[in-house]
């Protein structure tokens, strides 16, 4: 039984449960990342008004010589959600001027992972894990040698679609899986004016619409269901007090969905949303209090001034 396999029964239980809800219907975020969501993710990160990516490749650039100088010899390096590891080539090359490099990326999407061996085979040994981020640290966790150090990337803000609370017990999570010493590097996009959110969220081009759209797209053809992607439009909220971006999928009119694998029909009413993302942005204090909390110590941070945006090194306590 392929993990696809799997995945769609799961899937199929996931998305029953969120459709369900009484209050606000949801769908889970990490099923955006089929083929086409995955390419279209790829889109988003070149758009002019979604400057998380930019701003992460100027860090890494900038300071990935600091980083290798801070970490112990003969580490091996995995990374949660690598996607295609463009942004990750900056911080191998460094470390291949001193070890030989041994590198995990952990990813739900095949097509991403095969480009990311593409990307970055020439660099060490790669060894790509098509599997949720826990089940693959605790896999690599298992393969390492006895005492050897690991460092766990966990870049581009993902840690953001997690709600605080589950912020917290994911990397509890993590922690539970290393040993002291161990390091992370998390990438957390900060707080910054509600309009520069608003349109990288939102962009004019509807790269973003059509990122949120595809998931209907994925559920059609996934699980045997007849969502009319036209009777859905893309919407984006900022909630201050939470400091977070909301994606939504509203309905345009009053209809009704039929979800075969999901054993499932269920209607709409007209301005009604279906919650498909949750995107929290940070305060460098609140990063601090998180990884204290997580059995982390902060051992450095690199900040991009020109799109607010963070670079954590955490260490295990
Ligand atoms: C991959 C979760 C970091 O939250 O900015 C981009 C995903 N969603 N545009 C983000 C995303 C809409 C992205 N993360």
């Amino acid at each position: 039984m392929t993990f696809a396999r799997t995945l769609d029964n799961l899937f199929a239980r996931e998305v029953r449960a969120g459709l369900t809800r009484p209050e606000q219907k949801t769908l889970p975020c990490r099923y955006f990342y089929d083929s086409v969501g995955s390419a279209l993710f790829e889109a988003i990160t070149q758009l002019a008004e979604y400057g998380l990516t930019r701003a992460e490749e100027r860090i890494l650039k900038a300071h990935s010589q600091a980083l290798t100088d801070r970490l112990p010899r003969n580490l091996i390096v995995t990374e949660l959600g690598s996607g295609s590891g463009t942004k990750t080539r900056a911080i191998l090359e460094k470390l291949r001027r001193r070890q030989i490099v041994v590198y995990y990326p952990i990813d739900v999407s095949g097509a991403a992972l095969a480009k990311c061996k593409l990307e970055l085979g020439s660099l060490g040994a790669v060894f790509p894990l098509e599997t949720s981020y826990l089940d693959g640290l605790r896999e690599v966790s298992n393969r390492r040698a006895a005492g050897q150090p690991l460092l766990i990337l966990f870049l581009g803000s993902t840690i953001g679609n997690f709600a605080s609370d589950a912020a917290v017990d994911f990397l509890l999570a993590i922690r539970q899986c290393l040993q002291p010493g161990d390091l992370l590097l998390l990438g957390t996009d900060l707080v910054k004016p509600i309009e520069k959110l608003l349109a990288a969220y939102d962009d004019p081009t509807g790269v973003t619409a059509a990122f949120n759209l595809n998931l209907l797209a994925r559920i059609n053809r996934d699980l045997d269901a007849d969502f009319d992607l036209r009777q859905f439009e893309h919407l984006v909220r900022y909630d201050e007090e939470a400091q977070r971006i909301e994606m939504h999928l509203k309905s345009r009119v009053y209809q009704i969905v039929s979800i075969h694998q999901a054993d499932l029909i269920v209607d709409f009413v007209p301005n009604e949303t279906i919650c498909t993302e949750a995107c929290h942005k940070f305060r460098l204090e609140q990063i601090e209090e998180m990884a204290r909390e997580a059995g982390f110590c902060l051992e450095t941070r690199w900040v991009d001034r020109e799109w607010p945006f963070a670079d954590n090194l955490l260490r295990a306590a």
